[in-house]
């Protein structure tokens, strides 16, 4: 399989997959394309490889699988594991990487994830301090009901999902206790961030 994707300190889309696809321990091949270049070359190299235009893509023989979520089902169904056992938590972990998948815009737009950036607090409008209440409340709940220590128990995609969040919590210096947090979630958020995957992304990201 080759996974492409776009310049690592930004692209949160394409962490979640390489996350998914590292955590199974499968061999892959990675395309780098530099995200942000002038006269869209970006877009023309992305354009190379994927008919949205957009990175992540996968590639597998003849077949390309474009779009994060879908990525990540597909090698869920080569690679059992990637989704809870039990069948409320498999249905939870996915309803929440659907969330995060179509939701969050104000996070997402007013904190964008800048692993090279220096950590900064920046005033947050509303509708970023709704959208990380809401990530707290998740969070909190996922953690209770399933017993920790990911959102549905064991790690899994809903998991990927939520990693370039905690990456964003620590850029910009976000206290989750501002937000309802009893210390679960930001626990959750800091655990995140050791995981060998996203350690080694992290890694690439800044060399
Ligand atoms: N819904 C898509 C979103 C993908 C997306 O927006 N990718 C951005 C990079 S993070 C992109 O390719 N932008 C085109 C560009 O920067 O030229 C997914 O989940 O894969």
């Amino acid at each position: 399989m080759e996974l492409v994707v776009g310049t690592k300190a930004w692209s949160t889309w394409s962490m979640r997959p390489w996350l998914v696809l590292k955590h199974t321990g499968a061999p892959f091949t990675e395309v780098l394309i530099a995200l942000r270049q002038e006269n869209n070359v970006s877009g023309d190299l992305i354009r190379e490889h994927s008919p949205s235009g957009l990175v992540p893509v996968l590639k597998d023989g003849d077949l390309t699988v474009w779009d994060s979520l879908a990525i990540c089902e597909y090698v869920a169904e080569r690679y059992p594991g990637l989704w809870p056992e039990r069948a409320d938590a498999r249905a939870l972990a996915r309803a929440a990487a659907a969330e995060m998948h179509s939701g969050f815009q104000a996070l997402r737009a007013e904190c964008p994830m800048a692993l090279e950036a220096a950590p900064s607090k920046p005033e947050l409008s509303e509708a970023t301090q709704k959208n990380i209440g809401r990530i707290v409340t998740l969070w909190s709940e996922m953690l209770d009901r399933f017993g920790g220590p990911y959102l549905a128990g064991r790690w899994s995609i809903a998991d990927a999902f939520y990693t370039p969040v905690a990456s964003r919590v620590e850029t910009y210096g976000v206290d989750l206790t501002d937000y309802g947090d009893s210390g679960a979630a930001a626990a959750y958020g800091a655990r995140l961030l050791q995981t060998p995957e996203y350690l080694a992304w992290k890694a690439d990201a800044l060399a």
